[in-house]
């Protein structure tokens, strides 16, 4: 005991007391506080340690200071801060379920605004615990047990110190990426950044990339936009006078189809035909199908592709625009767009949780109404693979939001279980036979695919049962490739292809993912248009009967005779009707015919080289100008007629329940939502699924509706 005495007695001891006190409540409220989504043993293992290194590289800081009295009080109020942070990160995370960031904090008014009258309810009983330690150290220090040590610390050792905390970050960062590859170079997630690293390394991470946007957002002026409204002009695709408005006043139902590749479609394995629904859909004359459509996503994969849709401008060039930018840029985006032009109600659903690829953020700047993330679900031990929750749970337990949405409503669903590693439970699998390709992940997608199938086979099924279907345009999409190119050779004899033969031409053309626009009366067919990503926004608005010229959109409708069929690839490689234009390692183009795949010397041919440079000029200044408008964040500066800027301040996603049900009492007689339209009787009971978890039916999701009545009864 005495031996303890004597090493709290010292500066290095004390330092240490105050390191442990510190991890030790970090723990509790990872634990406690945070849903940090921790699997395996490694990332628990991961989750414990990553608050040492942080605290032990802060509070070495006090160690240089010479005076003694001096270096205790900067160790303390180093403390105080740190316990500060944890803290206000708890009640942050209560309110928000996101992490202080620079600019929450350096806004700190604004967010105590925010949490408003809250504030104070916020605090729960177990948050005494967060003060225990304070109470020891008093006591410690009170009795005598600690005493302050007089004598100067060697430099050497604060040195060591500091060098111990940099090389415990080290370690840390190291099993980090490995379980997490990437982890800071696509910050995937606010949440993962502290899960991996901890509090202090997410703040300092966001602190720096706050300070850099900051930076190149302060150059810009609002006559930057000249540049960018003149080149708009030019690259305006009016709209195709048969097919604008077809939609007008119809809902909206976008289904993201995670990781799907045009390849699937009408592709047969073992004999059996992979996804019947989407080939029947795909087929349909009702349907307008696309079959040179690309995925243009960056590294900002699921995030990227919801951009352009969302936008009409491209991801970065690294990382995620929605994570990098999306808490704080001006958006004009469908939502918004929608719900202002033509009354729109807007909502997104999704099983993983919220704050991945900071969708919460984004989706309030972006204008939109609802977002039912994976805390508006159920959920069991077995309810959620790696990215959230099964297809078919997610879309049939979206059925209870669905109806209470006013009409008409654009609403999409992002679907998860095709995600990479593409591993379905047994049970999931109707029997149907994986290829047998020695390569596992190109098997299962296969499986994975086919389960999406079914799902969207079930939920069309419900949407024709309760009408839906009948008021809706709804539009599909793959959201980029889920086999990588070092997976293709695998996949070749699957396609009829060697893999000796399988070249850069073969990887481009597996970018391809569907496009299918189907509604009701129609005129569909397969259309050959080449088109990608950047597209999708001034095809859908011009559908829906919105002009587009004023807004900031790079694409052009997909269905307009002006449109551009130059498909822009996010590294700067394109693909036009009749070549494709890929870079070797060098940076020099490589040029394939598209028809034959045969790559063209360019030198031979020297017409070709030129049309090729001047394409490669029209490529690199479009992404420039899509990179110039979102780094600089030009759209603050930009408001088109008639279109009121979002504000994100007006929204929240936290009682999604009360506010569908607090819309439809305040409208009464005149609510349009499909349950009031419906006499007030839910239609769930005419979801269909076969998901295992739910025995055939989900009696589950009606009993919500009787909450949703309930709490309706209540407020009367
Ligand atoms: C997770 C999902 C996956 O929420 O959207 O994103 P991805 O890894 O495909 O970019
Ligand atoms: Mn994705």
């Amino acid at each position: 005991m005495n031996k303890l005495k004597y090493i709290l007695s010292k500066r290095l001891g004390f330092m240490s007391l105050l390191i442990f006190l510190l991890w030790i409540k970090t723990i509790i409220a990872y634990y406690l506080d945070f849903s940090l989504g921790v699997s395996d043993p490694l990332q628990h293992l991961i989750l414990i340690i990553n608050p040492i290194a942080t605290a032990v590289i802060l509070l070495s800081i006090a160690l240089y200071i010479n005076r003694s009295k001096v270096s205790y009080i900067v160790i303390g109020v180093i403390y105080i801060l740190e316990s500060i942070l944890l803290y206000g990160n708890i009640l942050y995370y209560r309110e928000f379920s996101d992490f202080l960031s620079f600019n929450t904090i350096a806004g700190a008014t604004k967010v105590s605004k925010g949490l408003g009258s809250s504030a104070t309810n916020l605090i729960q009983s177990h948050d005494f615990i967060y003060d225990l330690d304070f109470i020891i150290i008093a006591i410690l220090l009170l009795t005598h047990y600690i005493k302050i040590d007089p004598r100067p610390m060697r430099k050497l050792t604060a040195i060591a110190t500091t060098f111990l905390g940099i090389f415990l970050f080290s370690f840390n960062l190291t099993i980090a990426e490995c379980n997490r590859p990437q982890l800071l170079g696509r910050t995937f997630d606010r949440a993962y950044i502290v899960k991996y690293l901890g509090l202090n390394t997410f703040l300092a991470y966001d602190s720096i990339k706050t300070v850099q946007n900051n930076q190149v957002r302060s150059e810009a002026v609002g006559t930057d936009m000249d540049d960018v409204l003149s080149y708009l002009n030019q690259n305006y695709a009016k709209p195709n006078p048969s097919y604008y408005g077809k939609a007008k006043g119809k809902n909206i139902i976008v289904i993201h189809l995670e990781s799907f590749q045009q390849f699937l479609i009408n592709d047969k394995v073992n004999g059996q035909e992979v996804t019947p629904f989407l080939n029947s859909l795909y087929n349909d004359k009702n349907t307008m199908s696309f079959d040179n459509f690309y995925h243009e996503v960056g590294q900002g994969k699921t995030s990227d592709a919801e951009n352009m849709l969302e936008t009409g401008l491209f991801g970065l060039p690294e990382g995620s625009l929605f994570s990098k930018l999306g808490s704080d840029n001006t958006f004009q985006a469908a939502p918004a767009i929608l719900g202002q032009k033509e009354g729109y109600t807007s909502a997104v659903f999704h099983g993983n949780i919220g704050s991945f690829w900071n969708r919460d953020n984004v989706y309030k700047n972006m204008g939109y109404n609802y977002f039912f993330d994976s805390s508006y679900f159920n959920k069991t031990a077995d309810s959620s693979l790696e990215y959230g929750m099964k297809d078919k749970l997610m879309l049939s337990e979206s059925a209870k939001y669905l109806e209470q949405l006013q009409q008409p409503f654009y609403a999409k669903f992002i679907t998860v279980t095709n995600h990479y590693p593409f591993e379905l439970p047994d049970e999931d699998n109707d029997g149907f036979q994986a290829p047998d390709t020695g390569n596992s992940a190109v098997n299962n997608y296969f499986l994975t695919a086919h389960y999406l199938d079914n799902a969207l086979k079930e939920f069309f099924d419900y949407l024709k049962s309760s009408g839906i279907y009948d008021n809706s345009m709804i539009v599909l999409y793959g959201d980029h490739y889920g086999l990588s190119n070092s997976q293709n050779p695998d996949l070749a004899p699957l396609l009829g292809v060697d893999a000796n033969d399988w070249t850069d031409f073969n990887n481009s053309q597996m970018q391809k993912v569907p496009f299918m626009v189907h509604m009701k009366g129609l005129k569909g067919g397969i259309n050959h248009t080449y088109g990608g990503e950047i597209d999708v926004l001034p095809t859908l608005l011009h559908l829906a009967g919105i002009n587009t010229k004023q807004y900031v959109e790079l694409g052009t409708d997909l269905l307009s005779k002006e449109h551009k069929q130059i498909v822009i690839f996010r590294n700067k490689n394109f693909i036009t009707p009749n070549y494709t234009v890929l870079k070797d390692s060098d940076g020099n183009p490589e040029v394939f015919k598209n028809k034959t795949g045969e790559q063209i010397d360019l030198d031979q041919n020297p017409v070709l080289k030129q049309k090729v440079a001047k394409w490669q000029k029209y490529v690199n200044d479009k992404l420039k100008l899509s990179d110039t408008i979102n780094n600089k964040n030009l759209l603050r500066f930009y408001t088109p007629s008639g279109f009121t800027p979002v504000d994100p301040k007006n929204q929240s996603y936290q009682n999604e329940i009360q506010k569908l049900v607090q819309t439809r009492d305040q409208l009464g007689l005149k609510s349009t939502s499909v349950y009031s339209q419906n006499n007030d009787k839910s239609t769930t009971d005419l979801y269909n699924t076969d998901a295992p978890e739910l025995n055939g039916d989900r009696t589950d999701i009606d009993s919500w509706s009787s909450i949703l009545k309930d709490t309706n009864d209540s407020s009367k």
